[in-house]
């Protein structure tokens, strides 16, 4: 495909078309400006693994499809409670990520509530809670060794802990402002991709949420990823992308990660970490990164959005979506505490697409593992 044939792919249709009377000139991509007649079933059909284009032509295929979202979304709706009665009752953010579960207590779960929390987990990609202020930071570690291993704050990269004044508790990762330290991780991106081996995600409890303001948003990168045009899909199938710092903390992942567990492939680049597609001229390179930007954070649909309160949880899964804490705060505080999830077997922590043989392409550090001794930031 060539660099024409990608910008095609990116001109605006309906609405927003390119014709004779209308030119615009900037180069927007996000919200609906490249949008195509069907694009409202688009954010479903990937709910549903159907197929979006499909439906705009075949009518009897559309509505076997509505029937599967009504039951789908009528399920979760009730809030239902499992068939093995643990009780707990689920409510949808969004139609696509997120769910908050309703009637745990993180301190105390049963093996039946772990396994379910780990299935909403893969399905949601983000997991909340409520009311969990109660928790210690010793339950906080032993709840995040029910699903994985935990790390520090880094996943596996323990630099910046050891620089960091010794405390009790070193994996949990303290995040604090305030109005004379604000902060807020204001950008996009899913966690320490300038590694090969980012954690597999995170339990965020907040200890003091502000009054108002300070959400997180989240989005779906597999729906990013199924939300592509197909043929720009395959142009990024098999590509890799270089994250991290010239020279420093450079690693070579996949654009396309394949879940080790779910199997989906999500779109694996960010705006915070990610530098340059391999194998494109850096102009191009550039252009195409600026535009798939655009397309996936201008996107509500494939987001939803968590107001903190005191002992609010978020555990997200690193692997299959990307966060950005709203900075809209100052100058409450704002008090959060993290506890790092890593996988037990390098073989899944690594990341890597999956190929039609079924062949595993893996990560590649570009620069060796001791030289993330002065990490990107904190994310
Ligand atoms: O403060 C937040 O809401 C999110 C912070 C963050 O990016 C992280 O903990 O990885
Ligand atoms: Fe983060």
């Amino acid at each position: 495909m060539t660099t024409r044939d990608i910008d095609e792919l990116f001109n605006p249709r309906g609405l927003n078309r390119r014709d004779g009377s209308q030119r615009r000139t900037d180069a927007w991509v996000g919200g609906r400006a490249d949008t195509w007649h069907g694009h409202y079933r688009e954010s479903p059909a990937i709910r549903a693994d159907a197929d979006s284009r499909r439906m705009a032509s075949d009518k009897e295929y559309a509505a076997r499809v509505a029937e599967t979202l009504r039951r789908r979304d009528a399920a979760f709706l009730n809030g239902i409670e499992d068939s093995t009665g643990d009780g707990l009752k689920i409510e949808p953010v969004s139609p696509g990520i997120g769910v908050v579960v309703r009637g745990v207590d993180m301190a105390n779960l049963s093996h039946a509530e772990v396994e379910r929390i780990q299935t909403l987990l893969m399905e949601r990609k983000v997991v909340f809670f409520r009311d969990q202020g109660h928790i210690t930071r010793e339950e906080h570690i032993a709840f995040g060794r029910r699903f994985a291993d935990t790390g520090l704050a880094f996943g596996r990269q323990s630099a910046l802990a050891a620089s960091k004044p010794p405390s009790d508790y070193p994996e949990v990762l303290r995040l604090y402002s305030d109005e004379a330290r604000p902060f807020a991780a204001s950008n996009w991106h899913s966690d320490v991709t300038w590694s090969d081996r980012p954690p597999l995600g995170s339990v965020l409890l907040a200890r003091k949420a502000p009054p108002v303001g300070g959400d997180t948003v989240f989005v779906d990168c597999i729906a990013l990823w199924d939300s592509l045009n197909p043929a720009l899909k395959e142009f990024l199938e098999g590509r890799t992308a270089i994250h991290g710092r010239a020279g420093k903390d450079e690693v070579e992942h996949p654009i396309s990660r394949t879940h080790p567990v779910t199997g989906k492939n999500a779109l694996y680049i960010n705006p915070t970490f990610t530098n340059s597609i391999c194998g494109m001229a850096a102009a191009d390179s550039a252009r195409l990164l600026t535009r798939l930007y655009a397309k996936m954070y201008s996107t509500p649909e494939h987001t939803c959005r968590f107001q903190w309160r005191d002992g609010s949880v978020a555990m997200w899964d690193n692997r299959s979506c990307q966060h950005y804490a709203v900075a809209d705060f100052w100058p409450h505080e704002r008090l959060m505490e993290r506890v790092t999830l890593v996988d037990a077997s390098e073989e899944d922590e690594v990341p890597f697409w999956l190929d039609a043989n079924g062949e595993r392409h893996y990560s590649v550090m570009l620069t060796t593992r001791e030289s993330i001794d002065t990490p990107l930031g904190y994310a």
